[in-house]
């Protein structure tokens, strides 16, 4: 008798208890919220690397960096490059360099990495066209540490296709003399501008997005690497940077031979 109770009893207390452990686990962050990690490794052997933290509360996207063995004391342009359009980029690797000249400049690793989706500017716009707005980017200490954090409101193409994104920081010091001089010559971007001010020091992809992986939204047709180099028509036009100028140049080149296909909308950040 007093056995069956206490168990009747222990079984009637458990229940409310596995409901609400149940209710903890099962309970996900708010609806809608997801957050991806971004590993940031070295490019052009800066030894720069990074963090990165992302995470989407509806449309709002919160960009987290730390970064570390950058330039000290100088800008870092940085950016989400990639598609949202489901072409497949991914960090370049040393082959990228195809000039041979030892430096994996930002035309060549573009190829792999893709154009500029967002910039991510410390305040101001945030699109493509911000790309080489330099005063308008986070500065590394004198450590050659990079702290930035900003919510950005972005496009449901971004939404959508964060894990087909990712983070890419600009400027190395190969001669090692902690400014950007043209020790490794001029830009091919912008002669005005040092080779070292516009090489890419890092890139990472989101953490699960394998090299080859598909991506979201299957990937289009025709979709190899020089073929995917693309670039929203409204941006060629822009002018005034010469980062998404000397792009916007290529592809017009490309896409002389082919007819243009209609472009994505609603592709840049707000
Ligand atoms: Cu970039």
């Amino acid at each position: 008798m007093t056995t069956q109770r206490t168990a009747r009893l222990a079984a009637v207390l458990a229940l409310p208890v596995a409901l609400a452990l149940s209710g903890l686990t099962a309970a996900p962050a708010l609806a809608g919220d997801k957050a991806y990690q971004i590993n940031l490794k070295p490019l052009n052997n800066s030894g720069s690397q990074g963090t990165v933290m992302l995470s989407l509360n509806g449309n709002q996207l919160s960009v987290k960096i730390e970064a570390d063995g950058l330039v000290p004391g100088q800008p870092h342009a940085q950016h989400l490059h990639g598609s949202t359009d489901g072409h497949d980029f991914q960090c370049p690797s040393a082959s990228a360099d195809t000039d041979g000249d030892g430096i994996i400049n930002n035309t060549e690793a573009t190829v792999h990495y893709g154009d500029i989706n967002i910039s991510l500017t410390t305040d101001g716009g945030t699109g493509p066209d911000s790309g080489l707005a330099v005063d308008r980017m986070p500065k590394a200490d004198a450590q050659g540490h990079l702290s930035y954090e900003r919510t950005i409101p972005v496009s449901q193409d971004v939404v959508e296709h964060i894990k087909d994104l990712h983070v890419v920081e600009h400027g190395i010091d190969p001669n090692g003399n902690k400014q950007y001089d043209f020790g490794a010559g001029k830009s091919e971007l912008d002669p005005k501008l040092p080779q070292e001010a516009t090489a890419p020091t890092n890139c990472g992809v989101v953490e699960g997005a394998a090299v080859g992986s598909i991506p979201v939204g299957g990937v289009e047709t025709g979709g190899g690497s020089t073929e995917s180099h693309e670039i929203p028509r409204a941006l060629v036009g822009a002018g005034g940077l010469a980062f998404v100028a000397a792009a916007g140049a290529i592809v017009v080149g490309r896409r002389k031979r082919s007819t243009a296909a209609a472009e994505p909308a609603g592709r840049s950040a707000a």
